[in-house]
C-alpha cells in the first residue's frame, strides 16, 4: 500500500483523496486531503457527489520515502455542529498546537468553517463544538506571514455558497453577479491569536487586470471560482485558485496579504474530472505543487486521487504553466 510517490502519479491508491493542503511540519511533508467516498449518489452542481466523511493525513519523509497514512483524524460524528460534507481542509501550527481548519455544512444546510487541534500534525484531531464565529462558504487555507499573522482564506461558488452571501447574510436563491460586474472575489479574515476566531469581520479579497480593472464575472478565465492558496515568494503574496468552469488553477500576486490581488497567469491546465483544486510548497530548496485528478477511477468526479508535481518560477517571479499530462 505505502509505495515512493512519483511526480504526477496518485500519492495513495488504496482511499480516494482530493484538495491537498501541503505543508512542511518536523522537517517532513504533510498533506491534508479531502478523503473521497465511493458510491453510486447524485452527481451535480450543488456538489452533493462530495459526501466526505473524515480526513486522513498523508506524509512523506521526503520525496524518495514512502508515503504514510496516518489512519482516521477526524469524523463527522465527533463534530457537533456539523451534518454532513467534509470538504477541503487545510492545517496549521502556531502556538506549538496543530490546527486542522474545515467546512463542512451545519444543521441548517449552511456550509461553515471549523477547527480541530491536536498536538501532533498528523492527528488525531479534537473539534471545537462550534464553528467559528464569522465563517461561511468553503475551502479555507489558512497562511502565517512571518510576523505571526495567520489569515484565513475561503470561498467557493455553487455548491459553495460564496453567492448567498453578498449581503453579509445568507439568501438562499441569491444569484452570482451579472457577466459585466466584478466577479465576486474569495474572503480573507484575520484569526486571533489562539487561531480559533476571527479578529473582525472578513472582508472580499479584489482580484484586478495588469490594468488595475476588476476581473469580471463573465471572465471565467481568469475569475475566483474556489480554492484558495497563498503562499509568498521573494516577498510577494501569491493567491493561487481553481476557475471552476474553465477548470484551470490560475494566480494572481500581491504585496500585501489583504490585495488587491493583479492576475499574471495559468499554474495548472485542465486536470481529468471537474474540480482541480491545489497547495503550493517549499522543500528541501525546491517548489511543489500538489494537485488533485480523476485518473485514479477513470473520470469519475467525486473520486479523485492526489497527486504532485514540481513548481518553477522564472526569474522575473512568473511560475511556468504546468500541463499535467506532458511527456
Ligand atoms: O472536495 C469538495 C470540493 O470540490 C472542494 O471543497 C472544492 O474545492 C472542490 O475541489
Amino acid at each position: 500500500m505505502n509505495h515512493t510517490p512519483k511526480p504526477n502519479e496518485p500519492l495513495v491508491t488504496h482511499i480516494f483523496t482530493a484538495d491537498p493542503s501541503a505543508h512542511v511540519f518536523e522537517g517532513k511533508i504533510y498533506i491534508y486531503p479531502s478523503h473521497d467516498l465511493d458510491h453510486d449518489g447524485p452527481d451535480n452542481d450543488n456538489g452533493d457527489q462530495y459526501a466526505m466523511e473524515d480526513y486522513h493525513i498523508l506524509s512523506l519523509d521526503n520525496f524518495d520515502s514512502p508515503v504514510v497514512d496516518h489512519g482516521e483524524a477526524l469524523h463527522l460524528r465527533d463534530i457537533p455542529w456539523a451534518s454532513k460534507q467534509l470538504w477541503a481542509p487545510d492545517a496549521a501550527f502556531k502556538n506549538n498546537t496543530y490546527y486542522l481548519f474545515f467546512p463542512a455544512r451545519d444543521h441548517d444546510g449552511i456550509f461553515r468553517i471549523g477547527v480541530a487541534t491536536s498536538a501532533s500534525p498528523s492527528g488525531p484531531f479534537s473539534p471545537e463544538p462550534h464553528y467559528m464565529e464569522g465563517s461561511f462558504s468553503i475551502d479555507p487555507a489558512v497562511f502565517v506571514d512571518e510576523d505571526d499573522q495567520a489569515y484565513m482564506y475561503f470561498g467557493g461558488l455553487w455548491g459553495g455558497q460564496l453567492e448567498k452571501w453578498q449581503t453579509g447574510s445568507f439568501v438562499p436563491d441569491a444569484a452570482g453577479p451579472d457577466p459585466d460586474a466584478p466577479a465576486l472575489g474569495p474572503r480573507v479574515a484575520r484569526l486571533s491569536e489562539d487561531m480559533r476566531s476571527f479578529q473582525g469581520e472578513a472582508s472580499e479579497i479584489a482580484i484586478v487586470d495588469e490594468d488595475g480593472q476588476p476581473i469580471l464575472a463573465g471572465d471565467e478565465e481568469r475569475r475566483y471560482f474556489e480554492g484558495p492558496w497563498v503562499h509568498k515568494y521573494n516577498g510577494l503574496y501569491y493567491l493561487s485558485y481553481s476557475t471552476g468552469t474553465t477548470h484551470k488553477l490560475v494566480y494572481a500576486v500581491s504585496r500585501d496579504p489583504l490585495g488587491p490581488y493583479t492576475y499574471k497567469g495559468t499554474i495548472l491546465t485542465p486536470v481529468i474530472g471537474w474540480t482541480t483544486h491545489h497547495s503550493i510548497v517549499e522543500f528541501g530548496g525546491k517548489w511543489y505543487l500538489f494537485y488533485h485528478d480523476c485518473s485514479l477511477s477513470d473520470g469519475v468526479n467525486h473520486k479523485r486521487c492526489v497527486k504532485f508535481t514540481e513548481l518553477h518560477y522564472n526569474e522575473d517571479g512568473t511560475i511556468r504553466t504546468i500541463d499535467p499530462y506532458a511527456s
